[in-house]
Protein backbone atom coordinates (compact mmCIF):
# COMPACT_ATOMS: atom_id res chain seq x y z
CA UNK A 1 0.00 0.00 0.00
CA UNK A 2 1.73 3.19 -1.18
CA UNK A 3 -0.61 5.75 -0.35
CA UNK A 4 -0.55 7.42 3.43
CA UNK A 5 -4.41 7.14 5.19
CA UNK A 6 -2.88 10.05 7.51
CA UNK A 7 -1.22 12.13 4.80
CA UNK A 8 -4.75 11.61 2.98
CA UNK A 9 -6.82 12.67 5.28
CA UNK A 10 -4.23 15.84 6.35
CA UNK A 11 -4.57 17.11 2.51
CA UNK A 12 -7.61 16.36 1.51
CA UNK A 13 -9.65 18.83 0.89
CA UNK A 14 -13.56 18.33 -0.68
CA UNK A 15 -12.86 18.52 -4.26
CA UNK A 16 -15.38 21.88 -4.57
CA UNK A 17 -12.52 23.84 -2.63
CA UNK A 18 -9.59 22.52 -4.72
CA UNK A 19 -11.64 23.38 -8.08
CA UNK A 20 -12.62 26.82 -6.01
CA UNK A 21 -8.53 27.21 -5.81
CA UNK A 22 -8.35 26.36 -9.64
CA UNK A 23 -9.68 29.51 -10.60
CA UNK A 24 -6.87 31.09 -9.04
CA UNK A 25 -3.94 29.29 -10.53
CA UNK A 26 -1.40 30.70 -12.41
CA UNK A 27 -1.84 29.51 -16.33
CA UNK A 28 -0.65 26.30 -17.46
CA UNK A 29 2.58 26.07 -19.24
CA UNK A 30 3.97 23.98 -22.27
CA UNK A 31 6.01 21.45 -20.81
CA UNK A 32 6.36 19.12 -23.61
CA UNK A 33 6.54 22.27 -25.72
CA UNK A 34 9.66 23.51 -23.62
CA UNK A 35 11.54 20.78 -23.45
CA UNK A 36 11.26 20.00 -27.38
CA UNK A 37 11.83 24.03 -28.22
CA UNK A 38 14.91 23.49 -25.68
CA UNK A 39 16.22 20.29 -27.62
CA UNK A 40 15.73 21.89 -31.02
CA UNK A 41 17.27 24.79 -29.99
CA UNK A 42 20.43 23.73 -28.11
CA UNK A 43 21.17 20.01 -29.65
CA UNK A 44 21.35 19.10 -26.40
CA UNK A 45 18.84 16.77 -23.97
CA UNK A 46 16.51 19.27 -22.15
CA UNK A 47 17.43 19.78 -18.47
CA UNK A 48 14.75 18.84 -16.03
CA UNK A 49 16.39 19.99 -13.04
CA UNK A 50 15.48 18.90 -9.58
CA UNK A 51 14.46 20.90 -6.76
CA UNK A 52 14.91 18.92 -3.74
CA UNK A 53 15.76 18.39 -0.04
CA UNK A 54 16.47 15.00 0.62
CA UNK A 55 16.61 11.77 -1.18
CA UNK A 56 15.99 7.97 0.44
CA UNK A 57 19.12 5.86 0.02
CA UNK A 58 20.01 3.95 -3.18
CA UNK A 59 18.66 1.34 -2.14
CA UNK A 60 15.26 2.37 -1.92
CA UNK A 61 12.41 -0.16 -3.35
CA UNK A 62 9.71 0.67 -6.04
CA UNK A 63 7.31 -2.17 -5.52
CA UNK A 64 3.55 -2.59 -5.59
CA UNK A 65 3.67 -4.85 -2.86
CA UNK A 66 5.37 -3.41 -0.22
CA UNK A 67 5.36 0.16 0.66
CA UNK A 68 6.76 2.19 -2.20
CA UNK A 69 10.14 3.80 -0.19
CA UNK A 70 11.62 1.59 2.45
CA UNK A 71 14.89 3.31 3.46
CA UNK A 72 16.51 6.45 5.29
CA UNK A 73 16.20 9.46 4.54
CA UNK A 74 19.52 12.08 4.33
CA UNK A 75 19.20 15.96 4.01
CA UNK A 76 21.59 17.33 1.93
CA UNK A 77 21.98 20.24 4.47
CA UNK A 78 22.04 22.82 1.85
CA UNK A 79 17.94 23.31 1.30
CA UNK A 80 17.07 24.92 4.56
CA UNK A 81 13.74 26.89 3.58
CA UNK A 82 11.38 27.46 1.07
CA UNK A 83 13.22 30.99 0.18
CA UNK A 84 16.71 28.98 -0.90
CA UNK A 85 14.65 26.23 -3.01
CA UNK A 86 13.00 29.32 -4.68
CA UNK A 87 16.38 30.30 -5.43
CA UNK A 88 18.35 27.44 -6.61
CA UNK A 89 15.07 27.47 -8.73
CA UNK A 90 15.64 30.84 -10.68
CA UNK A 91 19.12 29.61 -10.74
CA UNK A 92 18.50 26.57 -12.46
CA UNK A 93 16.32 28.71 -15.09
CA UNK A 94 18.96 31.48 -15.57
CA UNK A 95 21.47 28.83 -16.06
CA UNK A 96 19.13 27.05 -19.34
CA UNK A 97 17.76 24.57 -17.30
CA UNK A 98 14.51 23.66 -19.95
CA UNK A 99 11.87 22.77 -16.76
CA UNK A 100 12.10 22.26 -13.18
CA UNK A 101 10.99 19.76 -10.92
CA UNK A 102 9.70 19.72 -7.45
CA UNK A 103 9.45 17.48 -4.90
CA UNK A 104 6.43 18.14 -3.00
CA UNK A 105 5.98 14.60 -1.00
CA UNK A 106 6.63 14.79 2.63
CA UNK A 107 7.22 11.60 4.23
CA UNK A 108 10.30 10.31 2.72
CA UNK A 109 12.11 13.35 0.24
CA UNK A 110 10.88 16.24 2.84
CA UNK A 111 8.92 18.22 0.12
CA UNK A 112 6.22 20.48 0.45
CA UNK A 113 3.40 21.93 -2.19
CA UNK A 114 4.21 25.22 -0.20
CA UNK A 115 7.72 25.21 -1.87
CA UNK A 116 6.38 24.73 -5.62
CA UNK A 117 3.74 27.48 -4.93
CA UNK A 118 6.57 29.71 -4.01
CA UNK A 119 8.48 28.74 -6.92
CA UNK A 120 5.54 29.77 -8.96
CA UNK A 121 5.26 32.61 -7.05
CA UNK A 122 8.47 33.67 -7.41
CA UNK A 123 8.07 34.15 -10.95
CA UNK A 124 9.95 31.36 -12.84
CA UNK A 125 9.44 31.07 -16.00
CA UNK A 126 10.29 27.30 -16.48
CA UNK A 127 7.43 24.95 -16.60
CA UNK A 128 6.90 22.82 -13.47
CA UNK A 129 6.75 19.40 -12.61
CA UNK A 130 5.24 18.44 -9.35
CA UNK A 131 6.94 15.14 -7.81
CA UNK A 132 3.86 13.46 -6.23
CA UNK A 133 3.35 10.09 -5.61
CA UNK A 134 -0.28 10.14 -7.25
CA UNK A 135 -2.80 8.17 -6.91
CA UNK A 136 -5.99 9.75 -6.97
CA UNK A 137 -7.32 12.44 -9.43
CA UNK A 138 -7.68 14.97 -6.57
CA UNK A 139 -4.06 15.12 -6.42
CA UNK A 140 -3.84 16.35 -9.82
CA UNK A 141 -6.39 19.32 -8.98
CA UNK A 142 -4.21 19.85 -5.94
CA UNK A 143 -1.70 19.70 -7.60
CA UNK A 144 -2.62 22.22 -10.57
CA UNK A 145 -4.10 24.22 -8.31
CA UNK A 146 -0.22 24.33 -6.45
CA UNK A 147 1.26 26.32 -10.22
CA UNK A 148 2.34 22.39 -11.12
CA UNK A 149 2.38 22.08 -15.23
CA UNK A 150 2.93 18.81 -15.42
CA UNK A 151 3.09 15.89 -13.17
CA UNK A 152 4.31 12.36 -12.61
CA UNK A 153 3.04 9.28 -12.93
CA UNK A 154 4.24 6.08 -11.56
CA UNK A 155 3.86 3.01 -13.22
CA UNK A 156 4.82 0.31 -10.89
CA UNK A 157 1.90 1.01 -8.44
CA UNK A 158 -0.93 2.21 -11.01
CA UNK A 159 -3.07 -0.34 -13.39
CA UNK A 160 -3.40 0.51 -17.18
CA UNK A 161 -6.64 1.98 -16.47
CA UNK A 162 -5.39 4.18 -13.77
CA UNK A 163 -2.81 6.10 -15.86
CA UNK A 164 -4.85 6.06 -18.67
CA UNK A 165 -7.37 8.18 -16.26
CA UNK A 166 -4.91 10.24 -14.77
CA UNK A 167 -3.78 11.62 -17.97
CA UNK A 168 -7.40 11.71 -18.85
CA UNK A 169 -7.84 14.42 -15.78
CA UNK A 170 -4.27 16.24 -16.96
CA UNK A 171 -5.18 16.74 -20.51
CA UNK A 172 -8.39 18.46 -19.44
CA UNK A 173 -6.26 20.57 -17.18
CA UNK A 174 -4.08 21.41 -19.87
CA UNK A 175 -1.40 19.35 -17.69
CA UNK A 176 1.66 17.06 -19.45
CA UNK A 177 2.14 13.73 -17.49
CA UNK A 178 5.03 12.27 -17.31
CA UNK A 179 5.14 8.19 -16.59
CA UNK A 180 7.95 6.74 -14.98
CA UNK A 181 8.87 3.20 -15.42
CA UNK A 182 11.55 1.24 -14.23
CA UNK A 183 11.87 -1.84 -16.66
CA UNK A 184 10.69 -3.17 -20.09
CA UNK A 185 7.60 -5.12 -19.27
CA UNK A 186 6.50 -1.40 -17.62
CA UNK A 187 7.60 0.40 -20.86
CA UNK A 188 5.97 -2.33 -23.15
CA UNK A 189 2.28 -1.43 -20.47
CA UNK A 190 3.08 2.17 -21.04
CA UNK A 191 3.31 2.18 -24.88
CA UNK A 192 0.22 0.50 -25.05
CA UNK A 193 -1.90 3.15 -23.12
CA UNK A 194 -3.67 5.30 -24.81
CA UNK A 195 -3.26 8.95 -24.02
CA UNK A 196 0.49 8.74 -22.99
CA UNK A 197 2.67 11.64 -24.27
CA UNK A 198 6.09 11.60 -22.41
CA UNK A 199 7.34 8.65 -20.73
CA UNK A 200 10.45 8.63 -17.84
CA UNK A 201 12.57 6.23 -17.87
CA UNK A 202 14.44 5.90 -14.28
CA UNK A 203 18.13 4.53 -14.64
CA UNK A 204 18.36 2.91 -11.50
CA UNK A 205 17.19 -0.13 -13.92
CA UNK A 206 18.89 1.04 -17.12
CA UNK A 207 16.37 0.94 -20.34
CA UNK A 208 17.66 2.52 -23.01
CA UNK A 209 15.53 0.30 -25.87
CA UNK A 210 13.54 3.57 -27.19
CA UNK A 211 13.75 7.10 -27.37
CA UNK A 212 12.07 10.27 -28.87
CA UNK A 213 9.31 11.74 -26.37
CA UNK A 214 11.29 10.14 -23.37
CA UNK A 215 12.99 11.61 -20.49
CA UNK A 216 15.97 9.91 -19.06
CA UNK A 217 15.75 9.94 -15.18
CA UNK A 218 17.48 9.45 -11.85
CA UNK A 219 21.69 8.77 -11.44
CA UNK A 220 22.73 10.95 -13.85
CA UNK A 221 26.24 13.03 -12.45
CA UNK A 222 28.58 13.18 -15.20
CA UNK A 223 29.34 14.68 -18.91
CA UNK A 224 29.79 11.30 -19.91
CA UNK A 225 26.36 10.20 -18.68
CA UNK A 226 24.64 12.49 -20.20
CA UNK A 227 26.60 11.49 -23.58
CA UNK A 228 25.53 8.03 -23.43
CA UNK A 229 22.26 8.68 -22.99
CA UNK A 230 21.93 11.59 -25.49
CA UNK A 231 23.78 8.45 -27.53
CA UNK A 232 20.90 6.34 -27.78
CA UNK A 233 18.88 9.07 -28.42
CA UNK A 234 17.38 10.59 -25.28
CA UNK A 235 16.29 14.61 -25.90
CA UNK A 236 15.41 14.71 -22.02
CA UNK A 237 17.12 13.94 -19.13
CA UNK A 238 15.88 15.04 -15.79
CA UNK A 239 18.81 15.82 -13.04
CA UNK A 240 18.51 15.85 -8.99
CA UNK A 241 21.27 14.65 -7.09
CA UNK A 242 24.06 15.67 -8.93
CA UNK A 243 22.79 19.61 -9.06
CA UNK A 244 21.62 19.74 -5.47
CA UNK A 245 24.78 18.66 -4.12
CA UNK A 246 26.89 21.35 -5.78
CA UNK A 247 27.54 24.77 -3.36
CA UNK A 248 26.09 26.43 -6.55
CA UNK A 249 23.07 23.88 -7.99
CA UNK A 250 22.41 26.41 -11.14
CA UNK A 251 26.27 27.56 -11.64
CA UNK A 252 26.52 23.74 -12.11
CA UNK A 253 24.67 23.52 -15.27
CA UNK A 254 27.02 25.69 -17.09
CA UNK A 255 29.79 24.65 -15.66
C1 LIG B 1 16.20 12.83 -9.84
P1 LIG B 1 18.65 12.08 -9.17
O1 LIG B 1 19.26 10.70 -9.02
O2 LIG B 1 19.29 12.90 -10.29
O3 LIG B 1 18.58 12.85 -7.87
O4 LIG B 1 17.12 11.79 -9.62
C2 LIG B 1 14.78 12.23 -10.04
O5 LIG B 1 14.78 11.46 -11.20
C3 LIG B 1 14.36 11.39 -8.80
O6 LIG B 1 14.27 12.24 -7.71
C4 LIG B 1 13.04 10.64 -8.98
C5 LIG B 1 11.91 10.60 -8.09
C6 LIG B 1 10.98 9.73 -8.70
C7 LIG B 1 11.60 11.17 -6.87
C8 LIG B 1 12.74 9.86 -10.04
N1 LIG B 1 11.50 9.32 -9.87
C9 LIG B 1 9.73 9.43 -8.11
C10 LIG B 1 10.36 10.89 -6.29
C11 LIG B 1 9.45 10.04 -6.91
Amino acid sequence: IIWDKELELKERRPLITIMKALENAPPVRDFIGTLKASYEHTGMPALIAEVKKASPSRDTAIDKTVDIVCGFVSTFGHLQSHLKQVEVANSYEKNGAACISVLTDEKYFQGSFENLEAIRRAGVKCPLLCKEFIVDAWQIYYARSKGADAILLIAAVLADLDIKYLTKICRLLGLAALIEVHNESELDRVLGIEGVQLIGINNRNLVLAIAGQVVSESGLFTPEDISYVQDAGIKAVLVGESLIKQDDPGGAISG
